[in-house]
């Protein structure tokens, strides 16, 4: 039988930014045409003595509702957008955040600007106007960088206020933040190492406080309530 995961990580964001290619590139240490998802898929990860489960999710507005479902109980959620595309980055903040609001109360957040390759070297020097209509294709025209990393930054920032996380204890957003291409892999290994380094002491620290997700997530609220630091 297989084992129940130890603890879930989401992938959100718009259409088209490249998360079931993240995680391909990741899985499958490949990168190919990918079809728009339906729904969800689900993959596990096997880390050590640890099952992690990793659920893409689909961008499309119409499965939106389905968001807040596989946010439940997550422990990390990697909000992904696209480099090249601005707007990709505001409908994680309008869109996207308020789907976390199931996720466990100390759940992770992950930034990730994704498709770099389209945009190396391109700063300053595109045109003025970025189309708005995007193919879906992974060409390899180059297109302006509307995104910087100090963007994605200063969204960490908001989401941590939005989750009433402290400053002092939020993890810094430089080390949550990454710009990544699943085409030809640049940080991919990095984002997941760095999430699944950083969700391990999650799985202790959830197994120290016993077997129940329900009574688990009430006593992590009331731990966290009565405590006047959580770092
Ligand atoms: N050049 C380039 N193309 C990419 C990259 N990542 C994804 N793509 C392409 O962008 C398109 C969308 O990628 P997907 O991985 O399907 O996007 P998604 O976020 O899963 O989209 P939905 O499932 O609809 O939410 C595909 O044509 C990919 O080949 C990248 O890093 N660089
Ligand atoms: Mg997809």
């Amino acid at each position: 039988m297989m084992k129940k995961p130890d603890l879930k990580v989401v992938l959100l964001g718009d259409m088209n930014v490249g998360k079931t290619s993240l995680l391909h590139r990741y899985m499958e240490r490949k990168f190919q045409e990918s079809v728009s998802t339906v729904g969800g898929a689900f993959y596990l990860k096997q880390l050590g003595p640890y099952n992690i489960s990793i659920w893409d999710t689909a961008g499309r507005e119409q499965f939106h509702g389905l968001g807040s479902m596989y946010c439940r109980s997550a422990s990390a959620i990697i909000l992904t957008y696209d480099v090249g595309h601005k707007q990709s980055l505001l409908e994680l903040e309008e869109r996207f955040l308020g789907l976390t609001d199931t996720a466990n109360s100390d759940c992770l957040f992950f930034v990730v600007g994704n498709k770099v390759d389209l945009t190396d070297g391109s700063e300053g020097e595109g045109e003025e106007e970025s189309k708005s209509e995007r193919p879906r294709t992974s060409s390899t025209s180059k297109v302006r960088k509307q995104v910087d990393i100090e963007d994605a930054h200063a969204l960490y920032k908001r989401i941590m206020k939005y989750r009433l996380v402290d400053d002092s204890c939020a993890p810094v957003a430089e080390k949550m933040c990454f710009e990544t291409s699943a085409k030809t892999g640049h940080n991919v290994d990095d984002l997941f190492e760095s999430v699944f380094n950083m969700v391990i002491p999650l799985i202790l620290k959830k197994r120290a406080n016993g077997p129940d997700d329900t009574i688990n997530l009430a006593q992590s609220n009331t731990e966290k309530q009565s405590k006047s630091g959580c770092c």
